[in-house]
């Protein structure tokens, strides 16, 4: 593998719908994609999964870029990595900014499955053919307007039903989804919004609802009261923000911290570290799924590739472009079965055509990144 340059693009996306969660609204995304170049002109692409805001975990589009262009360019640059496979261990001195290495070795996995004409999930090591889709759904302005997202999703085949939920909107929403909907697949998300010794009793009665997981309850970082808050229910603890990297996945399980885990490629760095927290997870019996940041199609698309590997069994956030966006950057676009499942492509790298007059189009910053300067 034989860098040339990195182009940055920051591109806005207006969201269909706006999206609610328990830290804030998000209306438009703006999104920073990286395309990388080796000396032959093949190109990978990626999409950095930071918001604008640092209210999910700490990392944001901008400092994203930074990382990106002051640091991980010039790192890898220097190390002259010679697959794909590499950069994570190039990139290792870098602490936290997970997002930002995440980008940037995504980004290297697509080229090189592109320069071996392969699919990216098989590169990978992936082995279902087809994924299994759920939805998430942001806090509503009431609860017949959630009835009726609710309805709407699982009527177009959606395997599973996730609901945001804040302190004050929680057990009122899921007792009412479940008085209409006693079997669907239902989980609960709470972007780490509430407190163990202030908020136990709240999960004690979401226990008597059946729930599939409730997905990070308590602060990001505070793996100790997620094990205490797990022997207290039954209902299984699902860890999003917690885990950024393979340690705290083995922690959390050692721990008895959470019996799921959602792996979100940015958030953990990339598809190396991914692989090794869903190795380690197939191990041990927990399951995991593929937890999504609202992408743009080349997100999406790598979100399918990773969903391939043994042990994403549940489904997972990965839903149709036209969930989000009017027009999405790749074609086709993400389509999703009414058996809710999405086929995993045929085609080299992440298997989706980009669309980069689109992309232009939607460009407010770019810069470009010349490996032979750094
Ligand atoms: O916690 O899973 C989350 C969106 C933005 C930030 C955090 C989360 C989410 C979602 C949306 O739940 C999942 C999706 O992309 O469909
Ligand atoms: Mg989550």
């Amino acid at each position: 593998m034989q860098l040339e340059k990195i182009e940055l693009f920051e591109i806005e996306m207006p969201l269909k719908d706006s999206f609610e969660t328990s830290f804030g609204t998000t209306h438009n995304r703006r999104i920073l994609l990286l395309k990388v170049w080796n000396k032959d002109g093949v190109t990978g692409w990626s999409e950095c999964t930071a918001p604008l805001h640092p209210f999910y975990l700490h990392e944001t589009i901008d400092t994203c870029w930074s990382i990106i262009k002051d640091f991980a360019v010039p790192m890898l640059a220097k190390a002259k990595v010679s697959c794909a496979c590499e950069v994570s261990k190039v990139l290792a001195p870098i602490q936290g900014n997970r997002m930002a290495i995440g980008a940037v070795e995504t980004a290297l996995w697509d080229l090189e499955a592109k320069e071996k004409g392969i699919p990216l999930w098989h590169h990978l090591g992936g082995t279902q053919t087809e994924i299994n889709c759920g939805v998430s759904i942001g806090i509503q302005s009431s609860l017949e307007k959630l009835v009726e997202v609710v309805t709407q999703e699982v009527e177009s085949g959606y395997q599973r039903i996730k609901l945001k939920i804040k302190p004050g909107q929680d057990i009122e929403l899921v007792k009412k989804i479940r008085s209409i909907y006693p079997d669907i697949f239902l989980s609960v998300d709470a972007n780490s919004a509430y407190q163990f010794e202030r908020d136990k009793e709240i999960f004690q009665e979401l226990d008597d609802y059946n729930l599939l997981m409730i997905e990070q309850p308590l602060e990001a970082g505070d793996l100790i009261d997620h094990a205490k808050l797990q022997k207290l229910i039954q209902t299984k603890i699902c860890l999003d923000e917690s885990i950024t990297r393979f340690r705290d996945a083995r922690q959390a399980i050692e721990i008895d911290a959470c019996r799921i885990i959602n792996i979100k490629l940015g958030r953990v760095g990339g598809h190396v570290e991914a692989k090794k927290i869903q190795q380690f997870a197939l191990e041990n019996n927990v399951p995991v799924w593929c937890g999504g940041m609202l992408e743009a199609g080349i997100g999406r698309a790598h979100n399918i590739a990773m969903s391939t590997l043994a042990g994403f069994t549940l489904p997972g956030d990965v839903s149709a472009s036209a969930r989000y966006w009017k027009e999405d950057i790749i074609e086709p676009e993400v389509m999703v079965s009414s058996n809710g499942t999405i086929k995993a492509p045929s085609g080299a790298g992440i298997g989706f055509e980009i669309k980069e007059s689109l992309i232009e189009k939607l460009t407010i910053k770019k810069e470009s990144l010349s490996f032979n300067d750094l």
